[in-house]
């Protein structure tokens, strides 16, 4: 993180010329002449001087008990200008690293956009990561500045805090009842500062965030965006989600997660949406209340959830007006072709799937807004971005395929706006991620005569049984079609002939026993659909699956429990009571 922020670059080249970019680009005013590109500034300060959009809502709050906060854009660019200038009393300089530890919180907006506007790295974290996850990452980011809450500080930080050398600075937002030693309170420090704050020149490749994502092994993978990556989160949101400035705009996902704040911040704001912000967990009702009672015209989510709305039953979405939503779409695992077709159905719209990763930044595949979805097919490349397939056994230097059937690992040329440049203390792990300029995701795909992508599975999830490549997802989605099955997760065990051999795991539905019948209908269903290469040779019942606090099966986990090898980094594991939130 060694740039000197203070030198602008007078006309600096964007990364990428396509026509997609240029046409985001055009929408950013920028800090003016030479002095380059601010995420802040395209979120907040752009509409608050906009006499149109100024009074517009940028921020809705809405409690548990359905209490509605609203904050405008003015409001905003007031709050962030205040966060920004406290910093600078503090002493935090550009290029320190700032952390939030809060739930969904309007403070957690104010902090991560006060600090961008600061010049700070940004890094927020999710509430429920217990001390041991939060200090490895508050070490590997340098920790200079934590904003938390007087509860989660005396749970997960007091007991580590001296162990944190970098963190000078401790902001607790909310109410405080009894200031612990070494914090301040967010709200008394924000009322001292001034309330307007000019940003600094900020290069387009000056850091903005590290997103914490989790490595197969060994300790979270930090990675590093720049504030350039506002010109492919604004293009995604207006092509991809979208999105307009008039629209009510939900993203599930908490901004601990690179989609929560790629698409739950930095795209809706830039196009100056209202962002409906909601700190209560699933609930059917709830959710589609929400969507009702708030009118949302378009929803960002993820497939687990929408499996857990299928789930809960037709009536349950029938009882809701959903007829505000114009367009939904997925992202952060498969997406069951089975529940784009309930999709149509419950919520009156097709759900487009969308792929990207923490390392992309921005979406990279999407079913376009404007074309029929093909259920279970990721989408295609996004404008101005060329996905390659890099074909098993093919050298390591020979180039992807571009276009065309083909089966193999996803790569990303480089360039493009918003990708990472850099693992955090790990420059040779990012290294070690690009090859003759292409991006390696580490995701195995089929593409079709369509150019449409198929998700097969991780590169390390993929099953090879009797020389077959086979995607646990193709498993899975056809054991979820029997009625007793709610979830499935497929992995490849040691097979001395087959190589592995292919096991699932299932978790039934509410009314539904384990039976020996049960287990060989489900057995007739996948050799039936899938063939006898394909097909599970064992299925296992069981109480529940391990995820990820993301909602993705941590199939590894399964594997490693089965062949009793070590569960490597757990750190992002959901407990199996369903969550701890704080
Ligand atoms: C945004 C996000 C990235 C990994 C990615 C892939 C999986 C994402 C997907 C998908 C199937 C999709 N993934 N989108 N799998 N279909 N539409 O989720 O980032 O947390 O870094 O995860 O998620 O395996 O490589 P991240």
């Amino acid at each position: 993180m060694d740039v000197d922020p203070s030198v602008p670059i007078a006309g600096e080249p964007m990364a990428e010329t396509a026509a997609w970019w240029l046409a985001a680009r055009a929408e950013m005013d920028g800090l003016g002449a030479g002095a380059g590109l601010n995420i802040a500034h395209e979120c907040v300060d752009r509409h608050a001087g906009d006499p149109l959009s100024a009074n517009r809502v940028a921020l809705r709050a809405v409690s548990r008990a359905g209490r509605r906060t609203d904050m405008t854009y003015a409001e905003l660019a007031a709050s962030t200008s205040r966060f920004a200038n406290l910093l600078g009393e503090l002493g935090v300089a550009p290029g320190d690293s700032l952390f939030t530890l809060l739930g969904r919180v309007p403070d957690l907006y104010v902090s991560v956009l006060g600090g961008l506007k600061a010049l700070v790295v940004v890094s927020p974290l999710f509430a429920a990561f217990g001390p041991e996850p939060i200090r490895q990452r508050l070490e590997l980011g340098d920790a200079r500045v934590l904003v938390t809450t007087e509860a989660l500080y005396r749970r997960r930080i007091e007991p580590i805090r001296h162990e944190l050398s970098t963190l000078r600075h401790v902001l607790l937002s909310g109410p405080v009842r009894d200031l612990p030693r070494g914090t301040m309170r967010l709200d008394e420090a924000l009322s001292g500062a001034a309330p307007t704050h000019t940003i600094a020149p900020t290069r387009p490749d000056h850091p903005s965030f590290i997103h914490f994502t989790s490595g197969t092994t060994g300790t979270p993978k930090g990675a590093l965006h720049v504030h350039e990556a506002v010109v492919a989160h604004h293009a995604t949101a207006v092509f991809s989600l979208d999105l307009r400035a008039s629209d009510t705009y939900w993203c599930t996902a908490d901004p601990g997660w690179v989609t929560g704040t790629s698409y739950g911040i930095v795209g809706p704001l830039s196009v100056g949406a209202t962002v409906i912000v909601d700190d209560a967990g699933f609930d059917p009702v709830r959710w589609y209340g929400l969507i009702a009672e708030e009118k949302i015209d378009v929803w960002y989510t993820a497939p687990t959830a929408l499996r857990m709305l299928m789930r809960a039953g037709p009536e349950v979405a029938a009882a809701h007006d959903l007829t505000s939503l114009r367009h939904v779409a997925s992202v952060g695992e498969p997406l069951n072709a089975e529940v784009v077709r309930w999709g149509a159905d419950a919520l009156g719209v097709e759900i487009h799937d969308t792929w990207w990763q923490t390392e992309t930044g921005s979406i990279m595949v999407h079913n376009p807004p404007d074309v029929a979805v093909v259920p279970g097919s990721m989408g295609v490349a996004i404008p101005g971005v060329e996905i390659g397939v890099v074909r098993e056994g093919e050298g390591e230097h020979s180039q992807p395929s571009l276009s065309g059937p083909a089966e193999g690992q996803l790569a990303i040329r480089t360039p493009w706006p918003s990708m990472f440049r850099d693992y955090v203390g790990d420059h040779q792990r990012y290294e070690s991620c690009f090859a003759d300029g292409w991006y390696l995701s580490g995701d195995l795909v089929q593409r079709d005569e369509s150019d449409r992508l198929w998700f097969v599975g991780r590169a390390d999830d993929v099953i090879k049984s009797a020389g077959h490549l086979v995607g646990p997802f193709e498993v899975e989605s056809v054991l979820i079609e029997h009625p007793a099955v709610a979830e499935a997760a497929v992995i490849g065990v040691p097979d001395p002939v087959a190589g592995e051999r292919i096991k699932a795991f299932v978790v039934l539905n509410a009314g539904h026993a384990r039976s020996d019948q049960l287990l060989m209908d489900l057995m007739a269903l996948a050799r039936r659909r899938l063939g006898p290469a394909v097909a599970p040779r064992q299925i296992t019942v069981v109480d529940d699956l391990p995820h990820t606090r993301s909602g993705k099966v941590m199939r590894r986990l399964l594997k490693a429990r089965e062949t009793g090898e070590a569960e490597g980094d757990l750190s992002t594991l959901e407990p199996p009571s369903g969550g701890d939130r704080d």
